[in-house]
Parts: structure tokens; sequence; C-alpha cells
């Protein structure tokens, strides 16, 4: 029997994910996921030069105002042009629910049946240093194994999700009419992020006002103005300008300076997300769950202090 982490299994293992090979590329997302597993890097090392050619589109935007519905019409576009799609679902409900991850695959119709797609839920719930890292890898491994189009669909709401969100080459933020309030008090977020704005649930009152109210808020003075269209997902309504204009913001993008520096910036949180979940990792394999709460029992009592615990777990 070979050992799972031998060089001929793992080299194995690579021809398999490169051949787009559903179920390894299963297998090595369970591993990346799990997260435990320090020898998966060496394998995403392996699989990132194969990961260039992919284009990462990041769906946000609060709960039910129709993400999932618009990745599966969005999805249904790519597929129909020939080209294979992955989809993450950051579901920020805990691992231990299933609902939210249910209700995805009931309304990724399409997505979830299609042999040339690929859908995936992770949970955010209880994970050393964030999601962002998971998802990262998870979307160098779809990269690599053929999907070109990659969608993340995320709550734009915890700073978890956001984090995740910065993997995204466009981001999509998704509104419904009558959320004037709400927008008013993210305002600054949303609008910063938004490459590209979708008023769904156009089939109701109020759309035009609120794709109005959109532009009107949008800074000013900015090179790209980030269109804003509507749409009715679940008919599929105003769903192709949504290609279009993610096509247009990447030849905007293209190999302008803007676009290097956006490249660079993604890196660069990259390599600190990986070495931030690495410390972290390394330094409470060194001090089990138990001993933690211990010193901290001992900071409340105020018999230590915070600096000096994390000075001693840091030098060991
Ligand atoms: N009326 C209307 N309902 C929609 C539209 N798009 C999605 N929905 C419904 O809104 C609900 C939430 O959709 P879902 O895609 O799960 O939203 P998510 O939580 O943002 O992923 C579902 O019942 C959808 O059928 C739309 O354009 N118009
Ligand atoms: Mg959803």
């Amino acid at each position: 029997l070979r050992g799972e982490n031998d060089e001929s299994s793992q080299s194995d293992l690579i021809a398999r994910v490169l051949r787009g090979d559903a179920r390894a590329v299963a297998g090595l997302l369970s591993r990346v996921e799990d997260r435990r597993d320090g020898s998966c890097s060496e394998i995403l090392a392996r699989l990132y030069p194969h990961a260039a050619e992919a284009c990462v589109i990041g769906v946000t935007g609060s709960p039910g105002t129709g993400k999932s519905t618009l990745v599966d019409r969005l999805a249904e576009k790519y597929l129909e042009a020939g080209e294979r799609v992955g989809v993450i679902a950051v579901d920020p409900t805990s691992p231990f629910s299933g609902g939210a991850i249910l209700g995805d695959r009931i309304r990724m119709r399409t997505l979830s049946v299609h042999p040339q797609a690929f859908v995936r839920s992770m949970a955010t719930r209880g994970r050393l240093g964030g999601l962002a890292p998971a998802v990262g890898d998870a979307l160098v491994i779809l990269a690599a194994a053929g999907y070109r189009r990659l969608v993340v669909e995320t709550v734009g709401v915890g700073q978890d999700e956001v984090d995740v969100a910065k993997n995204a080459e466009v981001t999509v933020v998704v509104l419904v009419p009558g959320m004037g309030d709400e927008i008013q008090a993210i305002k600054a977020g949303i609008m910063e992020i938004g490459d590209i704005f979708v008023v769904n649930k156009a089939d109701r009152e109020g759309a035009q006002r609120m794709a109005q109210m959109i532009r009107a808020m949008l800074p000013e003075g900015r090179p790209w103005t980030p269109p804003v269209l509507q749409t009715v997902a679940t008919r599929g309504d105003g769903i192709d300008e949504l290609p279009r204009a993610v096509e247009e913001f990447r030849t905007f993008l293209g190999d302008s300076p803007r676009g290097r520096a956006r490249r660079v910036e993604l890196e660069r949180e990259r390599i600190l997300d990986l070495v931030r979940e690495r410390l972290l990792t390394e330094v409470l394999a060194r001090c089990p769950e138990e001993e933690l709460v211990r010193l901290a029992e001992e900071v409340a009592a105020r018999r230590m202090d915070p600096y000096s615990v994390a000075e001693k777990l840091l030098s060991r």
C-alpha cells in the first residue's frame, strides 16, 4: 500500500486534478478545507502554475437577495458558451447545519447537475485564520482542474466574508428594491467593493429608483464607473448583461497599471493570509486549547497579562 503523501501518490493526485477528474478535485478540496494537512501546500504549489487562466467573480450581498439564483443563471450562460464553471458558496451558518447548503443546491438547479460545473459550499465558522485562505486554495484547485469561470458567493456581512471577497478579480454586489435604508447604513463598504452592481428582483416595485440611488452614491472621479444592472434572476431577465459587464471590467483592468496593482495587492494579501494561518497553526500546535483557556483564566483573574502570554506562546 502506498502512503497518502508519498511522492508517486501525490503526483498521481496532481495529474488527476489537472485532467479535471471531479473525484480527485473533490477529495483535494476536502483536504484543503480541513486545513490539518500541511502537506497540501506542496500540492498547491505544484498546481498553482496551472491556475493562471481562470477568472474569479465574487458575488456578494445580503441573504435572500437572490445571489444563488443569479449565480446559477450566470453559470448557465458560461456553460452554454462551452466554458467550465466552478462555484464556491460560502455559507455563513454553522458547518453543522445543512440548511443553507441544501437551499443552494435547490437554487443552483442548473449547476448542481451539470457535468461541466462544480459546486462546493464552504462554512465560515470555527476556522483558524478565517476562511479566505481555504477559499483561495479551493480556487487554485478548481482553476488547475480547468474550471475557467469561478464564482464565489458570499454574504456581504462579516469581516470573514469581506476577506473572502478579496480573492475575486471582479466583485458583483447584489441588491434588491427597497434596500435604501440598508444601503445608507453600509454605504461606504459596499460602494467601495462593487465593480458591478445588480438590482435583482426587478420584478418588484422600486427597482428603477434603487438603481438611480446606487448610481447617485457611487464615488466620483474614478476611472471605472460601475454599471448598475437590473435583473429578475428567477426568470433570467437581464442576465445577458452580467457576463458582458464582467468582460468589460476585465478588459478595463487588462494590463493597465491599475489592474496590475490590483493583482499585486491580491497576492500580497494571499501571502500574508498564508503566513498568518501557518504561524497561528504552529503556535497553537504547541499550546493545546485547555492550556490556552487556562492562560486566559489567569489573565482574566489578573494574575498574568496578555502581552507576556502572547510572548511566551510565540517564543515556544
Ligand atoms: N421575485 C423574485 N424573487 C427572486 C428573484 N431572484 C431570486 N428570487 C427568490 O429569492 C429567494 C432567495 O434566493 P437565493 O438565490 O437563495 O438568495 P441568496 O440568499 O442571496 O443566495 C428565493 O426564493 C428565490 O426564488 C427575482 O429576481 N425576483
Ligand atoms: Mg445563496
